[in-house]
């Protein structure tokens, strides 16, 4: 089995921000599960280098964009592993590979009699690089997401025949109702196919900034073709010498937010078809993280800073609480407050403190070593069928769920604790069997939750295994009693309270 996923690759007008971490770790967490099942995994992220938006912010600074993108994508690239990110390649618009890429699809799809010669007019929003419809425009003339005013645009381009594949789209809509989850979004671009669709500009006329229309040079592609064919183009040649798309070919699942979403759901599929390729198994819309209630953005302004609440609390707390507090494919309003909320009375009382106490314990009690008394059927019971579940949930995108799901086991065990109060037991030489019993069913919850954690706190969750002297991280062995697990030690406290 294998399985592809991406994230959107980002604009290099800026630098990363908290919404671009969001998608990201998402996207690492459903990897990082899927190698867990024994999948043969490629993860894709990248930059989107080319079109206005980074041209125009180039100029203001008085940078080349080329010189603007070097800078930016470093940044990018940097945030990767701050997050815990383990992308198999970072893939950025200008490498000339892709650009090559470009161009022969995009040549495939005119020799397949999808471009031709047009004059285009309409309302354009430099900082989305996009056209917008009568519908999508509000009061003022001005862009529903970023508030500033339409330019009115009139230029000769090469088209895109998108309304040929009105039919063709509708089919696939019908056929395959999980092509855009969650259903919420489905239906928009449902509603948005319906509506009717018109041809779009492939070409932009004035822009330099771009890659070259091979069969008229005064033109560039528009950044929105260039772009989405980048989830295509980095496998020919991520791996020198090897072609990719072979293995990884059709994409599992593209990760995005809903700001994005018609470019994936109606352009993208039409473009592959266009070019006689196949289509992704899976588009997954995410929602916005709001700040004041509003969409956090570059442009706005109104930004969280990714890089200072790692410094001080790590990657993990920061992934924990993007996937714990905001419902995946919901929009959720994110705050310092919440944040350590959250770490504290989750990650430190209840995860973090689970582990110091169970390790010290069998440290205290039993030197360290675990006899191979059989678990606790309670604990057992409560733990039957949980790595399954996680894997169906995740296995939907919905990472929430499944976060909590094995949260309840975390508050199991620590109930667990208060239950069998192991400090009282030790007191009694006939209930040694007992403590064994309960240290035993203990060290192996924790392994449990520990793997199945892993995707959401690698970090930590290598730390506790480490501790555990439990190295497999394969859900094979995610059920209680797998592990054989003999000898503990104790850990510096996951979470610590000071941070
Ligand atoms: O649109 N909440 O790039 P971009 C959640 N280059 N996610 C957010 C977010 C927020 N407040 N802000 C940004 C582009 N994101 C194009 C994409 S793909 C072929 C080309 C995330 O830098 C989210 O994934 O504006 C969103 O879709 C993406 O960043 C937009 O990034």
């Amino acid at each position: 089995m294998s399985f592809y996923v991406t994230t959107p690759i980002y604009y290099v007008n800026a630098a990363p921000h908290l919404g671009h971490a969001y998608t990201t770790i998402a996207a690492d967490a459903m990897a990082r599960h899927h190698r867990q099942r024994g999948e043969d995994v490629f993860f894709l992220t990248g930059t989107d280098e080319h079109g206005e938006p980074v041209a125009d912010a180039a100029h203001a600074l008085g940078l080349e964009p080329q010189e603007l993108a070097d800078k930016n994508a470093e940044r990018f690239k940097a945030l990767l592993p701050q997050i815990g990110a383990s992308n198999d390649f970072f893939i950025r618009t200008t490498d000339p590979q892709h650009m090559a890429k470009v161009q022969e699809v995009l040549t495939r799809v005119r020799d397949n009699g999808y471009v031709y010669e047009g004059t285009y007019e309409g309302s354009y929003c430099p900082k989305c690089a996009d056209f917008k419809a009568d519908n999508e425009i509000d009061e003022g003339n001005r862009c529903p997401i970023h508030h500033i005013e339409l330019t009115r645009e009139q230029e000769d381009n090469y088209f895109f025949r998108l309304s040929a594949f009105q039919e063709p789209l509708e089919r696939l809509y019908a056929e395959r109702e999980d092509f855009v989850a969650p259903r919420t979004r489905y239906n928009e671009a449902l509603s948005f196919l319906r509506s009717g669709l018109r041809d779009v500009p492939l070409t932009r006329h004035k822009l330099t900034w771009g890659v070259r229309v091979p069969w008229d040079p005064e033109h560039v592609f528009y950044v929105w073709f260039d772009a989405l064919l980048n989830y295509y183009s980095a496998l020919s040649y991520a791996r020198p010498g090897e072609d990719l798309s072979t293995e990884f070919w059709p994409a599992s699942c593209h990760v995005i937010a809903k700001d994005i979403l018609r470019f994936h759901a109606i352009y993208w599929p039409a473009l592959l078809m266009a070019a006689e390729l196949q289509l992704p198994q899976r588009i997954f819309v995410h929602g916005y993280l709001l700040m004041d209630g509003e969409k956090m953005s570059k442009s706005l302004g109104n930004v969280l800073d990714p890089f200072a609440v790692i410094d001080r609390f790590g990657s993990d707390a920061l992934r924990f609480y993007l996937l714990r507090d905001v419902p995946f494919g919901q929009d959720g309003s994110v705050s310092t407050e919440a944040f350590e909320q959250r770490y504290s009375s989750e990650l430190a009382n209840e995860l973090g403190n689970l582990a110091s106490r169970t390790l010290a314990m069998i440290v205290r009690y039993r030197d360290g070593a675990l006899t191979q008394a059989d678990p606790d059927p309670i604990i057992v019971a409560d733990f039957d069928g949980l790595s399954t579940r996680v894997s169906e949930l995740i296995a939907k995108a919905e990472l929430t769920l499944a976060l909590d799901e094995i949260w309840q086991r975390v508050r199991r065990l620590n109930r667990y604790v208060e239950e069998q109060a192991p400090w009282q037991l030790a007191k009694v030489q006939a209930r040694a069997g007992d403590l064994d019993r309960v240290l035993g069913t203990l060290a192996e919850g924790l392994r449990v939750v520990g793997v199945l954690l892993w995707p959401y706190l690698p970090a930590s969750s290598e730390k506790l295994l480490a501790a555990l002297g439990a190295s497999d991280l394969s859900l094979a062995g995610a059920r209680i009693g797998a592990g054989g697990i003999e000898r503990v030690s104790t850990i510096e406290s996951l979470f610590p309270k000071s941070a």
